[in-house]
């Protein structure tokens, strides 16, 4: 017997392995990119469906957020993850996974905004519910000891950036692409936090919250409004005028350092 239909949102950056990801679990034709990262290939926010041991599940797919803190781009990403949302009719979410390519080998600022645009969109009391996939093991050779210290350090460094913003317990899952047991881990990781809340509900998307809240409408000319006004869509923006200052100060280091004042 099927039990409730577990929705769970994919985050991450362009390329980082979300429609691969969706494709191995739901069987469907989702198209994903050629190269990693070089162009986006999904443009939408759709939902795929697909049943795992008597269990509904409705996997997220979203266009990745953008490789460099821009906040027009990833305000845009947020507004049609919000429509999605609300055409489904502000459906409860109940886990939401954060990609990351192990083969980038150091935490970026960028990866560090967008695991802080992360913890926007989930809230605190939803960070039990956020699983931290990296993929691309399958790309490199962890048998060349240089290689495989380095790879041990992003994953302690994503980790410790993870409980630093989504603390109580977020897990760490390894996608490999030649195997489908990490996956189904992942899925089983989801039900047995749906089981184990029930009768109660699990905690809500702050995301998801906020849109009800702030009056968003599917198809609403207005609706951006609204989305501006979550934590997330602040989130974005002060992302973005961070590195807007940081720019700033560095073409103000460099005069200095040219013009001698
Ligand atoms: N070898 C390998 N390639 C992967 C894995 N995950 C993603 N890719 C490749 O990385 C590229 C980008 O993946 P895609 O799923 O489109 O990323 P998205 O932008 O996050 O949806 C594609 O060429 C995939 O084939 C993985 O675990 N192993
Ligand atoms: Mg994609």
């Amino acid at each position: 017997m099927a039990t409730s239909n577990v929705v769970i949102l994919l985050i991450g950056l362009h390329g980082s392995g979300k429609s691969t990801f969706t494709k191995a679990v739901t069987g469907a034709d989702v198209e994903v990119s050629r190269c990693n990262g070089v162009t986006e290939t999904t443009r939408i926010c759709k939902p795929y469906e697909t049943k795992y041991r008597g269990t509904k599940f409705t996997i997220i797919d979203t266009p990745g957020l953008a490789d460099k803190v821009t906040q027009e781009e990833n305000l845009a990403i947020l507004n049609q993850i919000a429509s999605q949302l609300s055409s489904m009719g502000q459906v409860h979410v109940s886990g939401v996974i954060y990609f990351h390519d192990i083969q980038k080998l150091r935490l970026r600022g960028v990866d560090r905004a967008n695991l802080r645009i992360l913890r926007a969109i989930c809230g605190r009391p939803f960070s039990p519910h956020v699983a931290l996939l990296t993929t691309c093991w399958n790309c490199i050779n962890l048998d060349d000891p240089k290689y495989a210290t380095q790879y041990g350090t992003i994953l302690h460094d994503l980790e410790m950036e993870r409980d630093k913003y989504l603390p109580n317990g977020p897990r760490t899952f390894k996608f490999d692409l030649d195997d489908d047991i990490p996956h189904k881990q992942v899925l089983d990781h989801f039900v047995k936090q749906v089981k184990s809340a029930a009768p109660s509900p699990l905690p809500e998307l702050l995301f998801a919250e906020e849109l009800k809240k702030y009056g968003y409408q599917h198809k609403n000319k207005k609706s951006m409004r609204a989305v501006k006004k979550t934590e997330a869509g602040i989130r974005i923006a002060t992302e973005a005028s961070k590195e807007l200052d940081l720019g700033l100060g560095f073409v103000a280091s460099f005069w200095r350092l040219v013009s001698g004042y």
